[in-house]
């Protein structure tokens, strides 16, 4: 099963963050996830610019940095200055006047765009957008958290974004809650990767090189 598996960076130990990245890539993960919040358009804040920087500089991996932030226009380049051409940048369409303006900006930096929606967001409020960006993370819990519990009304949200994927050229992702169950039961429907937390990855009593082959090796 073709599937890409991204390690949720908050959840991370910051005691040795240099550790952490080299036992996840040398575990097998595929990319970075970054959260970026700003205190308004989630009420939390989980990593900062120099977080983002220092895993950018030690990662070979691809990061995928999640803006959970208002307005992102304002800041994109400063975000489009540090990371390098073909890591994907996610904003929130929610948070934005023309998210499609900054969409344009990360495309014209060679970068993969994509969207994130609330689990509150329909398809149809953002059916636009899907002809322009490359992926689509689908949060299955509120934004702004780590460790929190999945919201089963998203599951038909995938359903109708899985159904329209080929056509309108996108993939699609999971964040939020994401558990071996999840990945059995939406990664052969065509999910292509998992974010993952505190629920799979993080905190556990086991090396990530072994919980990563897994969730590899799970029965589908
Ligand atoms: C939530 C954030 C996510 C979480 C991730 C944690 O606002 O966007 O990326 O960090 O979902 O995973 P878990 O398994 O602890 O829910
Ligand atoms: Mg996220």
């Amino acid at each position: 099963m073709d599937f890409e598996l991204t390690a949720s960076m908050m959840c991370a130990n910051y005691g040795n963050l240099e550790k952490e990245v080299k036992s996840l890539e040398e575990g097998g993960i595929d990319s970075f996830h970054i959260d970026i919040m700003d205190g308004r358009f989630v009420p939390n804040y989980a990593m900062s610019l120099n977080d983002m920087n220092y895993i950018a500089k030690t990662a070979n991996k691809p990061l995928d940095v999640h803006l959970m932030i208002e307005h992102p226009n304002n800041t994109i380049s400063i975000f489009l200055n540090k990371l390098r051409k073909g890591d994907t940048i996610y904003i929130h369409p929610e948070a934005e006047y023309h998210p499609s303006t900054t969409l344009q900006k990360i495309i014209d930096a060679d970068m993969i765009p994509g969207i994130a929606i609330n689990p509150g967001t329909s398809v149809e409020m953002v059916s636009e957008m899907l002809r322009i960006v490359k992926k689509v993370l689908v949060m299955s819990v509120n934004p702004g958290n780590a460790g929190q519990m999945y919201l089963p009304y998203v599951g038909k949200k995938i359903t109708k974004l899985l159904s329209i994927k080929e056509d309108m050229d996108f993939e699609i992702y999971w964040d939020g809650a994401c558990s071996s169950q999840h990945i059995i039961e939406y990664a052969p429907k065509g999910v292509k990767g998992f974010v993952l937390g505190t629920t799979l990855l993080f905190n556990k009593d086991k090396f990530y090189n072994e919980i990563i082959k897994n969730i590899r090796q799970l029965n589908f």
